[in-house]
Parts: structure tokens; sequence; C-alpha cells
């Protein structure tokens, strides 16, 4: 693609062999420090029988052992940091509803890391300098608002620190401060869009032109909904908190995939039953292992993100691997009538029907032994309160495309327009009544 722009171009488009050669001096770096500062993994690796200078190439990674969750709520709070508290300077945590939550720790310079890996992708998505960036993230200890902050700094962009919520606020700033960047999760984004039309006016007549959304998942269809109602290019970035935050990935303008800084974090893809390492191009886990981090080295960490990589170039010159899109996390995975089905491949369905808004929750429930799946969807108004018969022929074309997508029936809900919760932050797709 002529004309890209890098935010580090020796790095965004080193040739593979140099890239391996850096991923492999750092991870036994890596290694080495979290072995002798990290009594969690100098632990595991005791166990297996092993030691960093075992790993004398990539492909020994796969031998060693995974870190998980589990590990870091075991380790609460600072038992994973393999530096002392006085080099931290800065403290998030994951956004977990279970349990305890997982802290992570950065020092200054895993902060200028992280703005620099922020910054990349915001570049690769198309923001410059000359650009107005309206981060609609709630500020807190979740890491989505202060990494898209600081990596907007970094490449001197102005930033408009909203936080989360107040829509009819972030659009009058959107409005004045003639904000042409967005950054928020891709549901909050639906709902500014939704405001903008019960407002009434135009959304041509924003200044915004870039949409940067992540934190949970999302499907092509959304994107073009998002594309379509905010008049913006919609893009994908992922990462979590254990890893960085935002950063470990992103969409260049061509949006096929999502560019991983593979020289700060090296990506595997396991399945996640036998934790075997899949062959190239394999949908399965993905596990991350970090190799610039000083506070809060992660090795092998599972996400329980199911994705797939491709090495192919891209057309935009980076020679980064790309992920795809997340189908969601395996924990999300139901599993109805022996069936497993992710709430993304319902959405997927779902959006392609004519009449169905963005807006659906699934209920899962037990009855006896079996798992059973209702899906709620919001309609448009004419066909909520359309007569029963077409509303019949409706819930029967929506389950029929279900079952012959998915293989799997389910039935079906027309819910009132605007009854389902509207998110500020991450949406709740799946509403579990099989729990105690
Ligand atoms: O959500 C970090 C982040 C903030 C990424 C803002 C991008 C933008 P956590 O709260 O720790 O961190 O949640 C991490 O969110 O394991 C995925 O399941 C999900 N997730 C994050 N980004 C995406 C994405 C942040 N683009 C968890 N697509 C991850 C799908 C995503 N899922």
């Amino acid at each position: 693609m002529q004309n890209t722009i890098y935010w580090d171009h020796n790095h965004e488009c080193m040739p593979r062999e140099e890239l391996e050669q850096l991923q492999l001096e750092r991870l036994q770096a890596t290694l080495n420090r979290a072995y002798k500062n990290v009594t969690c993994y100098r632990t595991k690796f005791n166990a297996l029988g092993t030691v960093p200078e075992d790993v004398n190439s990539l492909a020994d990674l796969s031998k060693l052992p995974f870190t998980t969750k589990d590990d870091l709520r075991l380790n609460y709070p600072y038992g994973m940091f393999a530096v002392p508290l006085r080099e931290v300077v800065r403290i998030h945590s994951s956004s977990g509803t279970t349990g305890k939550p997982t802290v992570v720790g950065y020092t200054k310079n895993d902060l200028k890391t992280w703005s620099n890996l922020v910054a990349r992708f915001m570049t690769a998505a198309g923001v410059t300098h000359d650009d107005v960036v309206q981060i609609a993230f709630g500020y807190g200890m979740f890491t989505g608002a202060f990494g898209l902050h600081y990596g907007s700094e970094t490449i001197g962009a102005a930033v408009i620190p909203m936080s989360g919520g107040n829509t009819d606020k972030q659009i009058m700033i959107m409005q004045d401060y003639k904000s042409t960047v967005l950054v928020c999760t891709p549901s909050y984004a639906i709902t500014i869009a939704e405001r903008i039309e019960k407002l009434g006016f135009d959304p041509k007549s924003l200044s915004l032109k870039v949409g940067l959304f992540g934190g949970e998942p999302w499907s092509e269809s959304i994107r073009r909904d998002i594309e379509a109602r905010l008049a913006i290019s919609a893009t994908d970035n992922y990462g979590l908190s254990e890893i960085i935050g935002p950063g470990v990935a992103g969409e260049c303008q061509l949006k096929c995939g999502m560019h991983i800084a593979e020289d700060c974090f090296i990506p595997e893809i396991i399945d996640p039953e036998t934790c075997q390492v899949l062959p190239v191009g394999s949908t399965g886990e993905l596990v991350l292992t970090s190799l610039t981090k000083e506070a809060f080295p992660m090795i092998r960490y599972r996400t329980r993100d199911i994705t797939s990589l491709d090495y192919s170039t891209c057309e935009c010159g980076r020679t980064t691997v790309r992920m795809k899109k997340t189908m969601g996390r395996s924990d999300d995975m139901l599993i109805i009538k022996g069936v497993n089905v992710f709430p993304s491949q319902i959405e997927e369905v779902l959006m392609a029907i004519d009449g169905c808004q963005p807006h659906y929750q699934l209920v899962v429930d037990r009855k006896g032994t079996l798992d059973v799946l209702e899906v709620c969807i919001e309609v448009t108004e004419n066909i909520f309160f359309d007569e029963m018969k077409k509303q019949r022929a409706f819930l029967d074309k929506v389950g029929k495309r279900i079952d012959s997508v998915l293989g799997v029936g389910v039935s079906v809900k027309l819910v009132e327009p605007n009854s389902i919760t509207r998110h500020e932050g991450k949406a709740e797709r799946v509403i579990d009544r099989r729990k105690p």
C-alpha cells in the first residue's frame, strides 16, 4: 500500500528472520528475569525440571509451563511482580466479575513501551498528531482509557479524556470540540449512534472520521452497522491487562486482521482441551508471552480468547502476524444440546436479518440435564408493533436461520424496542441462569 505511515517502521516491517532473532534474545532475557525474581515461575520451571538456559530456540517455548488467571489470583496482589514495588509507577487491574481482580504493574519503561505500542496501532488505523481523540472508556483501574490516553499523547494528538457514559454530553463535546477520533467499546459506539439518531441530526455533520474500538468481541456486521451509522472507519484493537492492556494488536486501515506487536509479544495458538500447540492457521486459544515487560512479565499466558493467526504478508507492508477477530472467550462458549456456540456466532446470524437490531441477550437455563438457550432480540418498531401473524413469521425465520447456521434449535423472543440495557463499557450478552 502506498503512503502508509508507520509509527515504528523498524519493528513493524522487520524481515521475519531478524524479528525471530530479536524475539529469541528478548525471550531469554525475560525468562531469566522471571525465573530469578518471581517465585511462581521458579516453582513451575523447577517442577518441570527446566531452567531458562534450556530455551535455545523459539520452538523451545512450547516446552515451558503455561500461566493462568488462577496463578495470578493465587499470587494476589503483588506476587507475580518481577521488580520491587519501589520501581512500579502504575497499577491497574483486570475487569473480572468474579473473585478478586488480577493486579498488574508497570515500571517507567513499561509505561513508555505501552504508550508506543498504542501509538503504533493508532497510527496504523490512520490517527495522526492532527487528530482530536475523544476517549469514552471509563478512566480507572481498567487499562482502556489510560492506554489510549497516553498513546494519543505520544502521537501528539489532542486528547479529550471524557471517560465513559453521559452520552448526551459525549455528543455535545463531539460536536463542539470537533473530535475526529472516537475511542470506546463497540457496544458503546452503537449506544452513541442510536442517541444521535434520536436527536435527529446527521452524523456526517460531525468531524469524526475514525473509531478505535476494542475491549470486547464484535462481529463484522456490527462494524458495518457502526460505520454506516456514525459515518466513520471503525477499526478493532485487542489487548488484555495481564499482557499490557490495549496495544497487543490492532488493525491497519485494510482491516484484515489485527497486527500483533511481535517484537514485544510471542503468540501461540493451543487446543484449550489438550493444551497442545496447533498448526499455523488453526483456530484455538491464544497464548501470549511478553518479551519486554519489566514489572509483570507473562510467560505463556492463557488468554482464553479464541482466534487464529495469519502469517501471510499484509498489503500495508507490516510483516507482523495478524490475529483474526476473536470469536469470544472459551469461558463464554455455550454448549447447547451438545453443540458449541459462541455468542458472536449468534450475533452474525441476527445481524444478517433485516429488522434485527444490534441489541440482543442470550439467556441460558437448564431444563433437567439439558442446557437451553433463549435468544432475546430487539427489533425495529415496525416489526414489534406488527400484527401477531407477521411477528410469528419473523420469529420463525430467525429460529430457522440460527438452526441452519449453527445446527441447534433455540427459542427466540422479541423484546420491546429499547428494553435491553444499553452499554457504556463492555456489553453483557449472556445471562446464565444455570449457576446457583
Ligand atoms: O479490555 C484491554 C483493552 C482495552 C483492549 C481497550 C482494547 C481496548 P481487560 O479488561 O483485561 O483488558 O479484558 C481483556 O477483553 O481477554 C478479551 O476477552 C476482551 N477483548 C479485549 N479487546 C478485544 C477485542 C482490556 N478487540 C479481555 N476483541 C480479553 C475481542 C477483546 N475481545
